[in-house]
C-alpha cells in the first residue's frame, strides 16, 4: 500500500492526518525550492491554517532543479509524513497542505503562469543561501552569475529563483494584477532585505518601468525560520512505512521545536499566521541575529570541528564534554554580547534549549550535511559576530578557531589522511588555494581569507582577525582537532 488520498483512512488511528477536506482547498501560496525543510516547517504551519478553515491557502510547490521530490510526492497526491523525533520517541503526522509539485525546468512557462495567477498572493522561498545569486559578503546581486546572465537574456525560460519571480512579476505588472508578497525562508542575514535588493536590481536590469514597479510595490518581509531537519535515511523510510502500514517515498525527519518569526507586511493579504503560532513582529532582525549567530554559528562550528574530530553527528559531537564547553562559551562569551534583544527575551533559556536540541539523540544530524556550502554560511553565522567583537575591542579567539576549523576542513583531507567530500559552490577556488599553498598553513589561511566574496576586504586587512585565525589553524595542524578544542574549552 502507498500513502495517498485514497489510503488515508486506512492508516492506523495513532497517525495524525489532515483534519480538513483537501478537495475544497485552493492554492494561495507558491513555494519555490521544495525540500525537506519546507515540508517540516512552512507547510506544517499552512496545514494548521487549512485545518482552521482558511481553505484558500493551499500550496503549489516547485523544485527548481531535480525531479526527486515530485517523483516521490506525485503518486501520493502531495501527502507525506513528518516524523517528530526525540529521546521520548517518535510521533507521525501526515501533512496535506502541498497540492501539486512541479519541476520548474520541465515547463518553465507553466510555473511562470501559475505565479502570475491573481489567486497566488504569497510566494515562499527555500532555495538555500546560494540560490539568491548574490555576493554573500555584500548582499548584492552577482551580475556575473551564469544563471543571472542567462535569465537576463531569456527571461521567460529562467533558471534562477530570481528569474522566475521577476518573469512572473512582469506578467502581473502588464496584467494589472497586484504583486504577491515574497517571504524568504532561508538563513540569510535580513533575508527579506537581501531578497528585495537582489530582486529590485534584477528587475531594473530587465526594464526601468518594471524595476520601478517592483521597487515600489513588492513586499519582502524578513523572516526567521527555525527547525532542525536532518536528511532522511533508508532506515527512516523503512521505520515510517512500518508504522504507517503504507509506503511513504519521502517522509521528513524533524525535532519537536519549531519557530517562525515574521514581519507583518502582506499588502496582498495573508492567512491568520498568528493563530497557528507564527510570531508576527515589527522587526525580525534581533531574532534573526539571535538564531543565525547562536544556533547556526554553533552548528557550523560543530560541523567543521566535529567532523574533523571523527564525529558523524551533532549529538555525538556535543556529547564530547570539551565540545559542549567550547560551544557554550562561544554562545555566552562571544555571541551574546553582540545581541540586542527586545525586552523580556530569555536568552539563557534559548541557549539551554539549543544545547538540548543539539543533544537530541534521535535526530542523527550529520556534521557533513551542515558543513556544506560554508562559503555561503560563514558571513552571517560567524563573521558578523567577529566584526561586532572587533569593533568593541573584544577578543575573537574562539570564533577564530571556528573559522580555522572551516579552513582545515576545506583542505579536503581529514586527520587520517582520508579525503573529505566538500560540497560548496566555491570548492574549485578552495582547491586552487590549497594546491598553491603546498602544505604551508599560513599560506592556506591567507589564501582563503583573500576570498572577498566571503571575507570582504576589511577582515583580511585586519591583523586582529588574521593573527588569531592563522594561529588557530597552526594549532589544528600541529596538535590535532581534539587537543585544540580541549585546550580552547578550558582556556
Ligand atoms: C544547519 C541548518 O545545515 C545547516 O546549515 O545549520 O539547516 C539548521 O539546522 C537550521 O537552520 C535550523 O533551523
Amino acid at each position: 500500500m502507498r500513502l495517498a488520498a485514497a489510503t488515508l483512512d486506512a492508516l492506523p488511528p495513532a497517525i495524525a492526518r489532515p483534519a480538513y477536506d483537501r478537495a475544497g482547498v485552493t492554492p494561495g501560496v507558491i513555494h519555490l525550492g521544495i525540500g525537506a525543510f519546507h515540508r517540516a516547517h512552512q507547510a506544517v504551519y499552512l496545514d494548521d491554517i487549512l485545518a482552521r478553515g482558511e481553505t484558500d491557502w493551499g500550496i503549489i510547490a516547485a523544485s527548481l532543479r531535480s525531479a526527486d521530490t515530485r517523483d516521490a510526492l506525485a503518486p501520493q497526491d502531495g501527502l507525506y509524513t513528518i516524523a517528530v523525533r526525540s529521546a521520548a520517541g517518535e510521533s507521525l503526522r501526515v501533512i496535506g497542505a502541498v497540492g501539486e509539485v512541479l519541476v520548474a525546468p520541465e515547463d518553465p512557462e507553466r510555473l511562470i503562469a501559475l505565479l502570475a495567477d491573481p489567486q497566488i498572493r504569497i510566494v515562499t522561498l527555500t532555495v538555500t543561501e546560494k540560490g539568491y545569486c548574490h555576493n554573500p559578503a555584500t548582499g548584492t546581486l552577482d551580475e556575473t552569475h551564469p544563471d543571472i546572465l542567462h535569465d537576463l537574456k531569456d527571461l521567460f525560460q529562467p533558471r534562477s529563483a530570481i528569474g522566475y519571480l521577476v518573469a512572473a512579476l512582469a506578467g502581473r505588472f502588464s496584467a494589472g494584477t497586484p504583486p504577491f508578497t515574497i517571504v524568504s525562508c532561508d538563513n540569510l542575514p535580513s533575508n527579506g532585505k537581501t531578497l528585495k535588493r537582489v530582486l529590485d536590481r534584477f528587475a531594473a536590469l530587465v526594464s526601468p518601468e518594471l524595476g520601478a514597479w517592483v521597487a515600489d510595490e513588492v513586499s519582502c518581509p524578513c523572516s526567521m525560520v527555525d527547525r532542525i531537519v536532518p536528511a532522511t535515511t533508508e532506515e527512516d523510510r523503512a521505520r515510517v512505512a512500518g508504522a504507517l502500514g503504507a509506503e511513504d517515498a519521502w517522509p521528513v525527519m524533524t525535532e519537536p521545536f519549531t519557530q517562525w518569526v515574521l514581519e507583518d507586511r502582506f499588502p496582498n493579504g495573508r492567512p491568520d499566521f498568528g493563530a497557528v503560532g507564527v510570531q508576527l513582529v515589527e522587526d525580525v532582525e534581533p531574532f534573526e541575529h539571535m538564531k543565525l549567530r547562536l544556533l547556526n554559528g554553533a552548528h557550523s562550528t560543530i560541523a567543521y570541528l566535529g567532523y574533523l574530530a571523527g564525529y558523524p553527528t551533532v549529538a555525538e559531537t556535543i556529547a564530547d564534554r570539551n565540545f559542549a564547553r567550547l560551544v557554550r562559551a562561544l554562545m555566552d562569551e562571544d555571541v551574546t554580547p553582540t545581541l540586542a534583544m527586545p525586552e523580556g527575551t530569555d536568552l539563557t533559556g534559548y541557549k539551554d534549549a539549543l544545547i538540548e536540541r543539539f543533544s537530541n539523540p534521535a535526530l542523527k544530524h550529520r556534521t557533513w550535511q551542515i558543513a556544506m556550502d560554508g562559503s555561503q554560511k560563514l558571513p552571517q553565522r560567524l563573521l558578523g559576530t567577529i566584526r561586532d567583537r572587533l569593533a568593541a575591542g573584544a577578543s575573537i579567539d574562539r570564533l577564530a578557531l571556528a573559522v580555522a576549523g572551516w579552513m582545515r576542513y576545506v583542505t579536503g583531507t581529514d586527520e587520517n589522511g582520508d579525503p573529505i567530500d566538500i560540497r560548496d559552490p566555491m570548492a574549485a577556488r578552495f582547491a586552487a588555494v590549497i594546491t598553491e599553498a603546498d602544505g604551508d598553513s599560513h599560506q592556506i589561511a591567507r589564501g582563503l581569507m583573500a576570498i572577498r566574496e566571503i571575507f570582504g576586504t576589511d577582515l583580511p586587512a585586519d591583523p586582529r582577525f588574521t593573527g588569531p585565525v592563522i594561529e588557530a589553524l597552526d594549532r589544528l595542524f600541529e596538535s590535532g582537532v581534539k587537543a585544540t578544542v580541549a585546550a580552547a574549552a578550558h582556556g
